[in-house]
């Protein structure tokens, strides 16, 4: 950042606060990462510079030669990642890549079906404020009071009553392997279409270690900044090529103009990455140590949502062992340097902005090399910090463990 730090201290100021804020916490939002040195070298290179609205070989402006190639790297690779046919690397984001898969499957109006928030689902899958609420009419199902878990009759009997045009599954906040051959049998019986947002899990799938909805939705979203550790942006994939050529048509130029080329090549740096054996071994570490994290809380006392985790998160009821709310239980951690976010859990009795939970998530500590062991560790530190929030001295001691725990495992070294 030496060019930053001569012409503008300001914000130089500000963006090494953050870089040091991310190397001396403890980060456990599970929909964040760390991405490689080539990832952040594409994400700030000179291919912001380029305009290049349209697709390879298909572009609205001259000079797109060498762009063209850096996109047909990114879509080759993801494809292979994926094992499917066709994709789109241009969604700017999530959001965006959920906008333009509805727009390719359902007419404004149309009725879908999708996993509630407050039961793990997205703000894009029906939100009353969120352009999908606004566009189409939602219907959405949950976990069972049972297990917490999705119990798929109970989605079949609801998509029977509300009949949807499209059925979305895949989630923010939900902790076990999802089945989307289920999905489909459900879609098949009501005659709806399936769309997989796979955003929170995309890394495991790639490494064969969740399920791959590309082999039965008709269409898939991701983020690619998850656990997929890419730039943040979005992605759109099937195997329909009817599906395909709306989806391209509706992300440029129905919703979007030139595409992020910079983003794009960090794309590519990140699919390239995630083709190799050592991201299957870093995605098998990730769930480890996320069921590492759970079991220690769980043995410390904590309600940990369906009692325990399948995948790289956890939701953790703090309320009942700790009296916090979520909301509080957030801003404790975060003063000793661990930090997460606050989330509804099932049936939750407070509001969305306060909460009885938190949601826990392991691919960034995994990324900086964490073990089973410090997973464990960091449930004591969790569970010493939301027992005594009004003792200086344990929340010191905590903070102390932490500078610890940051220097043995550092970050961009
Ligand atoms: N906001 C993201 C998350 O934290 O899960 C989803 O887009």
């Amino acid at each position: 950042m030496k060019a930053i730090k001569m012409q503008d201290p300001e914000l130089f100021e500000a963006m090494d606060l953050e870089k040091k804020r991310q190397e001396n916490h403890l980060e456990l939002i599970a929909s964040e990462n760390f991405v490689s040195q080539a990832v952040l070298e594409a994400a700030g290179s000179i291919l912001t510079n380029k305009y290049a609205e349209g697709y390879p070989n298909k572009r609205y402006y001259g000079g797109c030669v060498h762009v063209d190639t850096v996109e047909d790297l990114a879509r080759s690779r993801l494809k292979k990642l994926f094992n499917v046919k066709y994709v789109n690397v241009q969604a700017h984001s999530g959001s965006t890549a959920n906008m333009g898969a509805y727009r390719a499957m359902i007419d404004n109006g149309a009725v879908v079906l999708g996993m509630s928030l407050d039961h793990g689902g997205h703000l894009t899958h029906g939100h009353p404020l969120n352009f999908s609420g606004i566009d189409y009419t939602f219907h959405s199902y949950g976990v069972s009071d049972k297990d917490e878990r999705i119990d798929y009759s109970a989605v079949l009997e609801k998509a029977l009553a509300v009949k949807p045009d499209l059925i979305v599954a895949g989630a923010s906040a939900y902790s076990r392997e999802i089945d989307f051959k289920k999905f489909r049998e459900i879609a098949d019986k009501v005659d709806a279409k399936l769309m997989v947002d796979m955003a929170h899990i995309a890394g495991l799938v790639a490494a064969g270690l969740h399920n791959n909805p590309c082999e039965v939705a008709d269409v898939v979203t991701s983020t690619t900044h998850k656990t997929l550790r890419g730039p943040r942006g979005g992605i759109i994939l099937t195997n329909d090529f009817e599906v395909y050529k709306k989806v391209n048509r509706t992300v440029f130029p129905g919703i979007q103009g030139g595409p992020l080329m910079h983003v794009i090549a960090a794309k590519a740096a990140a699919f390239k990455e995630a083709l190799t054996p050592d991201f299957k071994v870093y995605q098998s570490n990730v769930i480890a140590n996320a069921k590492a994290l759970a079991d220690e809380l769980m043995r410390l006392g904590f309600n940990v949502i369906s009692g325990g985790t399948d995948n790289h998160l956890m939701l953790v009821e703090v309320k009942t062992l700790t009296g916090l709310t979520g909301k509080d239980a957030e801003e404790l951690l975060e003063s000793v340097h661990i930090t997460c976010n606050k989330n509804t859990v099932p049936n939750d009795s407070e509001k969305p902005f306060i909460t009885s939970g938190i949601r826990l998530g392991t691919p960034a500590l995994t990324t900086r090399g964490f073990t089973p062991d410090a997973m464990r560790l960091v449930a004591k530190l969790i569970f010493d910090t939301l027992m005594n929030k009004d003792n200086a001295f344990v929340l010191e001691q905590v903070r102390k463990q932490v500078e610890k725990l940051t220097k043995t495992y550092p970050l961009y070294t």
